[in-house]
């Protein structure tokens, strides 16, 4: 049997960030989005109604709600204002791979802290300058010493790094090139050595800072090694597998916004005579979404229910961001003039949406997985994909 209706319990999960969404982050979505800055008050509203630990256990504070509510929360919120969504994807993703990875120490202290917002949000420092697509390029080195590790390097591009309490930074640990010999470290915000660059002037989710990081000469204790010392890289990798559900889920609601306003526009303007045209761009907006819905919540399902997910979170991401892009390019040509001015809701979300192309792997790198998992599936399986 197949079953696609989610749970009642999840459905709630949505409903709170539904609420969330409406209440708190639409209307301070344009102001956030002209003016830049970081989402504190919404964040701390989202903290509260637990929405920073969904899939997480609720002796750490989390609902433990599950993946696919999780997901479902994620598209209600990015409805509301995908900036501050990304922030929670983030650090829902960061209290994920702590709890996953970390020892029961690391997680009493560090998930109840992500959870309840206390470091206001987690980030994840894995890109640099010349480690980006080819993450195990990266040059940040950490040195054994008496005491514990000294991080010395940079990151780039990340997300909420002006406002983060906690870190995950990646470092290579060993001399061995490539993706063995790094390991990951969990580095608060407020350690000795850590400059936070200027957040970039970027194109959309305006509200999320993004930011360079600067390690030079940080000290942090044993206990701050995260997972096996030189298999750091996996846990990246396994962290970004499920980081994509989530931003398949935020690209579904930014779309879904998109397409809210567009449906609104054309009421308003041919009342119950649409033209064709407006049909048409209506009706394949809605499909092209439904079926990016159903790979995302599929990848939600299985990570859920123990099942390997990593080739249908990047089928969902490339699928609900490729798509979802396309829906508010498709969507703006439609609405015209109506739709150009700064702020507009589907000009902003044309802006916000092209970056869920770009961040937790490029639609090239989600193409690189799924072509290595083909190839080896035709060869285990003689000669089928
Ligand atoms: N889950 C668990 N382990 C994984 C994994 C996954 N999804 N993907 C790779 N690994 C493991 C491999 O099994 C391998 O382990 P061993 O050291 O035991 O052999 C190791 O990680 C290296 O894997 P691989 O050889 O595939 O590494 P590549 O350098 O070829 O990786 C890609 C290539 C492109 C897939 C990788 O660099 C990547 O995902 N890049 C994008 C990074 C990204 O999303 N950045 C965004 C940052 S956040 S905005």
């Amino acid at each position: 049997m197949i079953d696609f209706a989610p749970s009642e319990a999840a459905r709630a999960v949505e409903g709170v960030a539904r609420k969330l969404a409406a209440e708190v982050l639409a209307p301070a979505a344009e102001a956030l989005d002209r003016d830049g800055g970081f989402p504190r008050v919404s964040l701390e509203e989202i903290a509260k109604a637990r929405l920073l630990a969904v899939n997480l256990p609720q002796e750490l504070g989390g609902r433990a709600a599950g993946v696919v509510a999780y997901s479902l929360a994620i598209t209600e919120l990015a409805r509301g204002c995908a900036a501050t969504t990304v922030a929670v994807c983030v650090s829902n993703m960061v209290a994920e791979v702590v709890n996953h990875f970390g020892t029961p120490a690391q997680r009493q202290l560090h998930v109840p802290q992500l959870a309840a917002g206390r470091h206001v949000v987690g980030a994840f420092a894995l890109s640099e300058a010349a480690a980006g697509s080819d993450a195990g390029a990266m040059r940040t080195r950490a040195r054994k010493t008496d005491r514990g590790w000294v991080l010395d390097g940079g990151k780039l591009w990340i997300t909420s790094g002006s406002d983060a309490g906690l870190f995950v930074v990646w470092a290579r640990t060993e001399d061995t090139p490539g993706t063995r010999g790094i390991s990951a470290f969990l580095v608060p915000g407020d350690v000795a050595g850590l400059g936070r660059g200027k957040p970039e002037h970027k194109l959309g989710l305006r509200g999320s800072t993004t930011v360079a990081l600067d390690f030079a000469g940080v000290e942090v204790p044993d206990d701050a090694l995260l997972g096996e010392r030189g298999r750091g890289f996996p846990v990246a990798m396994m962290a970004l597998d499920g980081g994509r559900i989530g931003i398949a889920s935020q690209a579904l609601g930014i779309a879904g916004g998109a397409l809210d306003a567009a449906t609104q526009w054309a009421r308003d303007r041919f009342g119950a005579d649409v033209p064709q045209h407006v049909q048409w761009a209506l009706a394949d907006s809605a499909t092209e979404l439904e079926a990016a819905r159903l790979l995302t919540l599929r990848a939600a399902w299985l990570k859920e229910t123990g099942r390997p997910f990593s080739q249908a979170a990047s089928m969902a991401k490339l699928t609900a961001s490729e798509r979802g892009f396309a829906i508010c390019d498709r969507l703006l040509a439609l609405m015209g003039e109506a739709a150009q001015r700064r702020g507009h809701p589907v000009e902003r979300a044309f802006r916000d949406i092209r970056v869920t192309m770009i961040y937790e792997g490029t639609s090239e790198v989600q193409r690189v997985v799924l072509s290595r998992d083909i190839m080896r599936r035709f060869a285990d399986d003689g000669g089928r994909t």
